[in-house]
C-alpha cells in the first residue's frame, strides 16, 4: 500500500467531512448522499473507528416514519446543487429527497463490526432502523421479487442506457423552467443531458403531487424498472442483516424469507438473449437488453451463476482499465458519460469483492488491480475513461478515497 495515496485518502474523507457527514465531493455534491455515506463510514472505519459509526448514525437519523432512508439529506441549504430541498419537499425529520438508493449500509456495517467490535453496541442500536428500511423495499418496490427504482437517482446509475426505454415514455413538456448547478461544476459533456433533466425533474414533480405516496406512486408513476443494482445490493444486505441479527440474539424468520423472495426475484432479472442479469421495465413488460457493472453484482449478492462469466470475461477484455458502467462493444457506449461507459471505482470493488469470495480470482484480481491503478496514475476522480484512464467527472471524491482505503490500496 502507497502511504503517499493513503495519506491523500484520508485527507480527501477529512476535507470532505461536514461534522457527522461527508460530502460525495465539494462543490457538485453539497450534501449527504446515501450510499456514498456508506462507503465514507467504511473509509473512516480503517483509520478513526468512532467516526465511521457516527457517519452511519448521522444517515440513519434521516429515516423517514415509514421506514425510506432518503438518497439525499440537506442538512444545510446550498445554492451549488438543484435540484435541493424546496424542489424535493421530502417527508421526513430531515429535508431530504423523496427517493431512496441502494442500501449498502448493512452491508458496510458489518464490515465495519468485523474491523472494529467494540463498536457492537452502535451497530445492534442501528439494526432496527436498517431493518426497517429493507422491509420498506419489500413492502413498496417489488415486482415478482425484485427491487424496482422509481426514478433513474434512485439506482445511483442516473443516465444509465438501462432507463432510456422507460424515460422516453415520460411526457416532461410541461416540466417548466429550471437552472441547473451540476453542468456549471463539470464539463457538460460528463453529463447526463437537458432531455434526461427534464425528465428526472417531471418524476420528482409527480412524486411531490401526491406528498410521496408510495402506494399512490406505485399506481401513476410512469418510470417503475426492475434493477440489478437494488436487488442484488438489497439482497446482499438482508445477508448481512441477518448474520449481525443472530449475533445479536434478534429473531430473523422473516429476514431469512425476504432472502428467499429476492433469490426468486434475481433470476427474473436473467435475460438469455444478452446473457446476463437485466434490468425490467415494468410498465412495458419488457428486459431492457442492457450489459452493465450492475448485471456483475451477482456474485457480491451471494449468488454464483457460471452462466454470468462469458459477459464478464468479455466486458473485461473491451476495456483497458476495470470494468466499464456499460457493454463497451453495445452501441451507444461512451466512454466519458457518467454511467454509460465509465468505470466506477466504486462498483469495481462491489463486483470485485463478490469476486473475491466466490473464489473466482482471476477477474477478481484484474478488476482490483485496475482499479489501483486508476487512483495510482490519477488521484480520486469520480469516475475514469475505462479505455485511456482519463479521470472525469468530481475530484477529491468521497467514495473513491474509500475504496483505496477499505480495498483497493
Ligand atoms: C450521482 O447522482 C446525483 C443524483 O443523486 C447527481 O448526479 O446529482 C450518482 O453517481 C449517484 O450514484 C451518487 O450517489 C451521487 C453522489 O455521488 O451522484
Amino acid at each position: 500500500m502507497s502511504m503517499d495515496l493513503t495519506e491523500k485518502a484520508q485527507g480527501i474523507l477529512r476535507g470532505n467531512d461536514r461534522g457527522g457527514y461527508t460530502l460525495p465531493t465539494k462543490g457538485l455534491y453539497p450534501y449527504q448522499w446515501n450510499w456514498d455515506s456508506a462507503f465514507a463510514a467504511w473509509g473512516f472505519a480503517t483509520f478513526d473507528a468512532d467516526r465511521g459509526w457516527q457517519e452511519l448514525e448521522t444517515l440513519m437519523s434521516g429515516q423517514w416514519e415509514d421506514g425510506m432512508i432518503p438518497h439525499i439529506l440537506f442538512h444545510r441549504p446550498d445554492p451549488g446543487y438543484f435540484p435541493g430541498p424546496d424542489v424535493w419537499q421530502g417527508r421526513g425529520p430531515i429535508p431530504s429527497s423523496g427517493i431512496s438508493q441502494p442500501p449498502v449500509a448493512a452491508s458496510f456495517m458489518a464490515k465495519m463490526l468485523a474491523m472494529d467490535p467494540t463498536g457492537e453496541a452502535r451497530a445492534r442500536a442501528m439494526w432496527p432502523a436498517l431493518k426497517r428500511w429493507h422491509r420498506w423495499f419489500m413492502d413498496w418496490r417489488l415486482d415478482r421479487g425484485a427491487v424496482c427504482v422509481t426514478h433513474p437517482w434512485e439506482a445511483g446509475r442516473d443516465n444509465a442506457p438501462d432507463w432510456d426505454g422507460a424515460m422516453r415514455a415520460i411526457d416532461a413538456d410541461d416540466v417548466g423552467e429550471y437552472t441547473r448547478r451540476d453542468t456549471s461544476h463539470v464539463d457538460p459533456a460528463m453529463r447526463p443531458t437537458k432531455y434526461d433533466y427534464d425528465r428526472y425533474l417531471k418524476l420528482v414533480q409527480i412524486g411531490v403531487s401526491v406528498g410521496w405516496d408510495h402506494e399512490k406512486l406505485r399506481e401513476i408513476n410512469p418510470f417503475r424498472v426492475a434493477d440489478p443494482t437494488m436487488t442484488f445490493t438489497l439482497l446482499r444486505a438482508q445477508r448481512d442483516l441477518a448474520a449481525m441479527g443472530r449475533r445479536f440474539g434478534e429473531d430473523v424468520s422473516e429476514i431469512e424469507e425476504w432472502i428467499a423472495v429476492l433469490e426468486d426475484g434475481a433470476e427474473t432479472l436473467w435475460n438469455p438473449e444478452i446473457g446476463g442479469y437485466d434490468s425490467r421495465d415494468v410498465r412495458a413488460g419488457r428486459f431492457n437488453g442492457v450489459l452493465s457493472n450492475a448485471s456483475m453484482l451477482c456474485w457480491y449478492a451471494g449468488i454464483n451463476d457460471a452462466r454470468a462469466l462469458p459477459a464478464l470475461e468479455r466486458m473485461l477484455a473491451a476495456a483497458e482499465y476495470g470494468l466499464a458502467s456499460y457493454d463497451p462493444e453495445a452501441e451507444g457506449f461512451e466512454s466519458l458519460r457518467y454511467w454509460r461507459g465509465p468505470t466506477w471505482p466504486i462498483m469495481n470493488y462491489l463486483v470485485g469483492s463478490g469476486l473475491e469470495e466466490q473464489g473466482l480470482d482471476g477477474p477478481a484480481a484484474r478488476i482490483r488491480r485496475d482499479t489501483a491503478r486508476l487512483m495510482e496514475a490519477h488521484g480520486f476522480a469520480e469516475y475514469y475513461d475505462p479505455h485511456t484512464s482519463a479521470p472525469a467527472g468530481g475530484g477529491s471524491f468521497t467514495w473513491t478515497a474509500a475504496v483505496w482505503l477499505g480495498w483497493a490500496g
